[in-house]
Formats: C-alpha cells, structure tokens, sequence
C-alpha cells in the first residue's frame, strides 16, 4: 500500500493526473504483491481497484484485501468495467504505465467525453528502480539460490558433458535450494557458442579447453536475480588466463566506481577502458549492466548511451565481456546493490576460470 501512496505522491502532485491505470504484469505485481490482478485503477482518494479474471478472484480477495476487487465476469469485458469506474471516479486526466495500441482505442473510445489518456510508464519504473527493505531481503535471498547453482556448476561441469546436463544439475540445485523457478532461461554456451553473449544452451558436448559461459538466475518470491562466471573444461590455456583477468579487471574497476549519483555511463567506461586498453574494445558488444528486480532486465541501463544517475536503492548487474568470434567468450556478472555507503555484491562465488 506504501507504494501505492507513492505512487499517489509523484503522479497526482502537481495536478496533471488524477487517475492512474496499471496493466503491466510486473507493475502489478510491484502494486499488488501478487501476480494475478489483469489491471489496478488507482484514483485520488478512493480504494484502488483491482480486475481480476474469475480463474484468480479467490486469490485476489485472499491477498487483495487492501484493494476493491472486481470480477470481471466471462458475459463482461474488462475495459468496459474500467471505463464505468474512470467515470464515476471522475477522474479526468488519467495516466497508463503500458497499453496495447488495440486496447488504447478501446479505452479512449470508451472515455472520450470525460477523460484524456496519457502513457506515463516511466513514474512507476522511476519508482521500482529503487527497491525498499523486502524487495532488498528477497533479491538477497534470490541472488543466494543463484550462488548456490553456481557453485554446483562449478562442481558438475566437466568434458564429456552435454551442455544440457550441466543446465539441469544448476537448475535443480537451485530449486531444491528455494528458488521459484529461473529468472530467465539458464546459458551453458560452450566452446565457439561462448563467443555469442546469448548463446543458449544446447545439445553441444563440453570438450576439454572448451570456455563454457554459465549465466543463470535464480527466483524468489517474485524477485529475480542474473549471475555469470565463465569456467574452463579442464586446463586453461595462457591466453584464456589472459583474456580472464582483463574481464576480471573490468569488472573491478567498474565496481571502483559506482557510488550514489555517479552516471551510469561513467561505470560503463571505466570497466570499457580496461577492455580496450588491452586490445578488445570491439568485442565488448553489450552494455556493462542493467538493472534487476521484478524483471531480469529492466532500468537502470548501465551502457555508454545511458543518461541514467546511480543512487541508493539500485538493483543491477555488472558483467563485462570479451567475445572472440571461432574462439570463444568470456562473461563474469555479479547483481549488485548500491547503498548509501557503497556497493555490495549480493551474488557471490569464485572468479576461477577453472576448478582445476
Ligand atoms: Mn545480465
């Protein structure tokens, strides 16, 4: 509910919205707490009300208890129940975090002599960029499960191997650990697929002196989590080793340099200088971050375009790369948590390049 009067706070302030309306999955989740709601009208004063489809009404009176739940029936249609209480509501001006183009005609058909629509989305997301102390305890405990697969990856891979059967051990470890499910679909890319920074995981045998990346992510309540170390089948070689502690030097100095209201592009350069000081500027092919919480990506956007500050409350990964196309890749990623005193790393495992 505290978010909700946040929400209130930023989005009715000044008088240019009086309503605001939440279809996005995530948001919903973010306002609600749970994730069966199909929409959230939020007015001034009154309750908010959630819509929910009669598959989570049960569910929703359960744990909705402080919303107005409305059923939408099979015989009604959910944007009709909307535009009816956005008129007795009287709201005027109201603001959406997301909307099809389909059901915004719909919408604005509906409510077109007493209500203007405007897609606000980024007060919501300007408000879950920065997580509060649950959001904090369950990526906490999100980010532990993921260790925790890693370890087990540490543990499992070896040659001989399909990538597959290293992804269903982390997996299972995981789950059996607590997690909820993946954040995202598990990386074991091996031998050339390594080069590719989503490389998938497939069917491939893990050959010795393969660079196998492992990306994974663990889920708690909700709450996601992303993690990458990049581990050698068997022996590394010295250019591997080399390639490893320039990534691994990145990471560091990008680390060095995140604090409350630095730019996040200058964290991006800072770990891209190191890259490209040794040689491989053009095969850092991504951003250095992004941020984590009810979704795997979402703001801030830690890249050299980013126009995004870092502050307390940040939520995001760090993970620098150097991908060599016919010769492999190398990915190391931590979440992290920006506080008022510094950064701390809430995923934690080994930067060995091998167990060997
Ligand atoms: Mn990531």
């Amino acid at each position: 509910m505290d978010r909700v009067a946040s929400l209130r706070r930023v989005a009715f302030k000044d008088g240019e919205f009086d309503g605001f309306l939440i279809f996005n999955h995530a948001n919903l989740i973010y306002f609600t707490g749970f994730s069966g709601a199909a929409a959230l009208l939020i007015s001034k004063e009154s309750k908010p009300t959630i819509y929910v489809y009669n598959v989570n009404y049960q569910q929703a009176k359960a744990e909705g208890k402080q919303f107005i739940v409305t059923l939408v029936r099979r015989s009604s249609d959910l944007l009709t129940l909307i535009a009816e209480q956005v008129k007795a509501l009287k709201i005027k001006n109201l603001a959406l975090d997301a909307v099809s183009i389909e059901s915004w005609q719909v919408l604005a058909k509906k409510v077109r002599d007493t209500t203007k629509l405007k897609v606000q989305g980024s007060l919501v997301s300007a408000l879950r960029k920065v997580k509060d102390s649950q959001e904090i305890e369950f990526m906490r405990k999100a980010a532990a499960l993921t260790s925790e697969g890693m370890r087990v990856a540490y543990e499992t891979l070896a040659p001989g191997m399909k990538e597959y059967e290293v992804a269903a051990e982390i997996e299972y470890a995981m789950r059996k650990s607590g997690s909820y499910g993946t954040a995202f679909e598990t990386i074991v890319a091996s031998g050339p697929y390594s080069a590719f920074p989503h490389g998938g995981c497939s069917d491939r045998e893990i050959r010795k002196g393969d660079l196998v990346v492992v990306d994974i992510g663990a889920t708690y309540k909700h709450y996601r989590s992303d993690m990458t170390r990049t581990i050698v089948a068997g022996k590394p070689a010295d250019t591997q080793k080399r390639l490893y502690d320039v990534v691994k030097k990145a990471q560091d100095k990008a680390l060095e340099a995140v604090n409350p209201n630095v730019k996040a592009k200058v964290v991006d350069a800072a770990a891209r200088k190191v890259i490209k000081d040794a040689g491989y500027g053009q095969n850092f092919v991504h951003n250095l971050g992004h941020g984590v919480g009810l979704e795997v990506h979402e703001p801030p956007v830690l890249g050299p375009y980013s126009k995004e500050v870092l502050a307390a409350g940040n939520v995001f990964t760090v993970e620098p790369g150097i991908y060599l196309v016919d010769y492999g890749g190398i990915r190391i990623e931590d979440t992290v948590l920006l506080q008022k005193d510094g950064v701390q790393k809430l995923t934690n495992g080994p930067y060995l390049l091998s167990k060997e």
